[in-house]
């Protein structure tokens, strides 16, 4: 009898350590699945940082005069040597400007804000249409600050938004 009991705890506690070293086996193949998993993610993130994006500059039909003068999306991320597209809703004319460049630093002329100072791009003015920025334009990594070129939209409205541009 003392024999039975003996082997039966021998029996028991084998089994208890085959469970514990086989969870333990299992919490490492989880975790360097987990670290596969992170390490896809950030090079699918890269992959994904595209060469060009689309804007709307203003929307004749937002709700406020706010809305109608505004870039939707506000702030667009490109790789080096990409391009902005700009959907001009209404009269506008986009302006952009070096990296470092921030909206305080711009001095109107007039009706049109004309501040050439820093500025690498002016695009038409028109009313509807779409406008293409140049190759060239964004050919160093920053923050490139863009603006409408009509006074009152851009120190009234606010009208101004980000092209953030990165290494690919
Ligand atoms: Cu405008």
């Amino acid at each position: 009898m003392k024999r039975f009991v003996w082997i039966s705890t021998t029996l028991l506690l084998m089994g208890i350590l085959a469970c514990t070293f086989g969870r333990e086996s299992n919490d490492a193949a989880q975790l360097s699945t987990t670290n596969v998993v992170e390490t896809n993610s950030e090079v699918s993130i890269l992959a994904a940082l595209p060469s060009s994006a689309t804007v709307d500059f203003g929307n004749p039909k937002g709700g406020t005069r706010q809305a109608r003068h505004s870039l939707v999306p506000r702030t667009v991320v490109i790789s080096v040597n990409g391009s902005v597209t700009y959907n001009i809703g209404g009269r506008h004319q986009p302006a952009i400007y070096a990296p470092g460049t921030k909206p305080n630093d711009i001095n109107p002329s007039g009706g049109l804000v004309n501040d050439s100072n820093n500025r690498i791009v002016l695009g038409p003015l028109q009313v509807g249409g779409s406008w293409t920025t140049p190759v060239g334009t964004f050919s160093v990594p920053g923050r490139y600050l863009v603006i409408c070129n009509i006074t009152s939209h851009f120190f009234d409205e606010d009208m101004y938004g980000w092209v953030i541009v990165e290494k690919p």
